[in-house]
């Protein structure tokens, strides 16, 4: 199958670690948003990154809906099915992912707009919820077990984008946060190939 994506995408990361916990082997199409090329678009109308292209020609997006079908797919290898552990899990998940988007919204700030059209209070509100999200986060990946699921994999998949993108924000402000996730992936090696990276 193939994996519309990027290195440094930390959606495409999630991605990419959840199918090693499944058991299923992904090609890496490199895709640039920016582009808006024909095959993105036409595997996936909303032009983000990544979108799944199955072995029957049909697409599956957002990163979100992409770990559901790996899941099912292996008989239930990544997302737990107690439905306490489910609401821990999706809950981290959502969280990680949340604070993934408020700080990529600040980057894209700086990426696209003019620097006299950009509007300061807006980014300094997608940081606070950046650094609410990754206050939680530190208590919530307390209560993490040893084996890597869905909720290991979004933690460490959107730590390590901040990790790369902004790191000071991880490493002066959460530091727990950032030694948990370096913990995680001198265990797991495996899914450290896959973590983002320029
Ligand atoms: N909710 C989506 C978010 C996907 C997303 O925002 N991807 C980024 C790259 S990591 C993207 O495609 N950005 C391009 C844009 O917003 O124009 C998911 O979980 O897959």
């Amino acid at each position: 199958m193939r994996l519309l994506g990027t290195r440094p995408s930390p959606f495409t990361s999630k991605v990419r670690m959840a199918a090693v916990i499944c058991g299923f082997e992904l090609d890496l199409v490199p895709t640039d948003t920016a582009e808006e090329g024909a095959t993105l678009v036409g595997t996936n109308p909303i032009g983000k990154i990544p979108a799944l292209v199955l072995d029957d020609g049909s697409s599956l997006y957002d990163s979100r809906v992409i770990c559901e079908w790996l899941d099912r797919s292996s008989g239930n290898l990544l997302i737990p099915q107690i439905l306490a552990e489910w609401s821990q899990a999706k809950r981290i998940e959502a969280l990680a992912d949340g604070m993934t988007e408020a700080a990529m919204l600040t980057l894209y700030e700086v990426r696209y707009r003019p620097e006299d059209k950009r509007h300061q209070p807006w980014v300094d509100k997608q940081w606070r919820r950046a650094h609410r999200s990754l206050d939680a986060l530190e208590h919530e990946v307390r209560s993490l077990g040893e084996t890597p699921n869905l909720a290991h994999i979004a933690v460490a998949s959107d730590l390590g984008w901040l990790d790369l993108r902004f790191s000071n924000e991880l490493r002066d402000r959460h530091a727990s946060l950032a030694r948990w996730m370096d913990h995680f992936f001198a265990a797991h090696p495996e899914l450290a190939a896959h973590r983002p990276a320029a």
